[in-house]
């Protein structure tokens, strides 16, 4: 069914007036099954016009995240070259490694309208209202040795962060290690996992989670999180953010490592900044002063004025003046 409505899109996507007849033959069903996916489309909020013995017309197309409408002038290599939409998922990164591990090419873009269990790290959730934001897993087959992971999270990141501030103009910050934050809010939240044994990388999946249109946030996050809309004071598109992630992502990906990290360290959020880092052996403030390829953070502490390495999975880091 989702099929088939996908493939009427896609004949009508162009914006031509095509004849119910042609739609039907090209997609061996009968007339009836056309008119039936075009009154889905319709429901959906396609303006699908009906021009008198002529046959459809797409006159409206809304902030949909199906596969046809991502795919619309997408030019990326690889990155989105199959689009596996969902319009309610429990996790777009469980997904995605299940299709990963039946063998889902390296660039299969999983994406869903809403979430029922979107995973945060660590355990956490991600809020993941239908048609509020974009909730997207990348499928990648890197040929990269285990050790240089942490590489493509720092990509991704960046990635990230150029789309929205490509797609938005708005100063889109990595805050270390895996948010995108505006304006001190958190706007995106990022989570990489990675099928592996000691010597090779399977599958990397790399989750997105971008809010976009909320204009209210659950209480857990009210203090901490915002949207894009609410930002920006419009209302983005939601696929055309989505395209300008995949295009960073093919773009960072063939960056030598100083320019990728050139680039990441210009849209860091942390570097600079006195922060708070929080682990389970006790808590220390200090200067976040660098980034190592590996993806640690060099904090020199105020108590001593030692560098220290912060690993991504043992801490939290905090400004000292709010969430950034
Ligand atoms: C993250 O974890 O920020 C990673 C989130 C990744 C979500 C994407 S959505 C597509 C893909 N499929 C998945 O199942 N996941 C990925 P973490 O740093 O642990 O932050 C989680 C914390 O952020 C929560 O405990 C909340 O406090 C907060 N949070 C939850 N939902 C949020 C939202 N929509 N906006 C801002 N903050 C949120």
């Amino acid at each position: 069914m989702e099929q088939t409505l996908q493939q009427v899109l896609r004949c009508l996507l162009p914006g031509e007036t095509v004849s119910g007849e042609m739609i039907a033959r090209e997609l061996r069903v009968t007339r009836a099954a056309v008119f039936k996916q075009i009154e889905q489309l319709r429901a959906l909020g396609f303006g699908v016009e009906s021009v008198p013995r002529q046959g459809y017309r797409l006159a409206e197309l809304p902030d949909s995240l199906l596969a046809p409408v991502v795919q619309q002038g997408l030019d990326t290599a690889w990155a989105g070259c199959e689009v596996a939409y969902y319009a309610c998922i429990g996790s777009t990164n469980r997904e995605a490694r299940l299709l990963a591990a039946n063998g889902a090419r390296h660039g299969t873009l999983v994406l869903a309208d809403a979430q029922t269990a979107g995973r945060g790290r660590r355990g956490r959730g991600w809020i993941s209202p239908a048609g509020e934001g974009i909730f997207m897993s990348l499928i990648l087959r890197p040929d990269v040795h285990p050790s240089q992971v942490a590489r493509l999270s720092l990509l991704t990141a960046l990635a990230v962060a150029n789309a929205i501030a490509e797609a938005t103009g708005l100063d889109a910050r990595i805050k270390w290690p895996n948010d995108i934050v505006i304006g001190g809010r958190k706007v995106c939240g990022l989570l990489l996992e990675m099928d592996a044994d000691e010597s090779a990388v399977h599958s990397i999946v790399a989750g997105v989670g971008i809010n976009v249109h909320q204009r209210i946030f659950d209480e857990e996050i009210a203090h901490t999180a915002s949207s894009l809309d609410l930002l920006g004071g419009t209302a983005y598109r939601r696929a055309e953010i989505v395209r300008a992630f995949l295009r960073q992502f093919e773009c960072a990906m063939e960056m030598r490592d100083e320019d990728m990290m050139k680039d990441y360290c210009a849209r860091s959020a942390t570097l600079g900044q006195r922060v708070q880092v929080i682990s389970l052996s006790g808590t220390y403030t200090g200067i976040a002063e660098g980034i190592t390829d590996s993806g640690s953070l060099l904090v020199r502490a105020d108590e001593d004025g030692a560098l220290r390495e912060v690993l991504a999975a043992d801490v939290s880091v905090r400004g000292i003046m709010g969430y950034v």
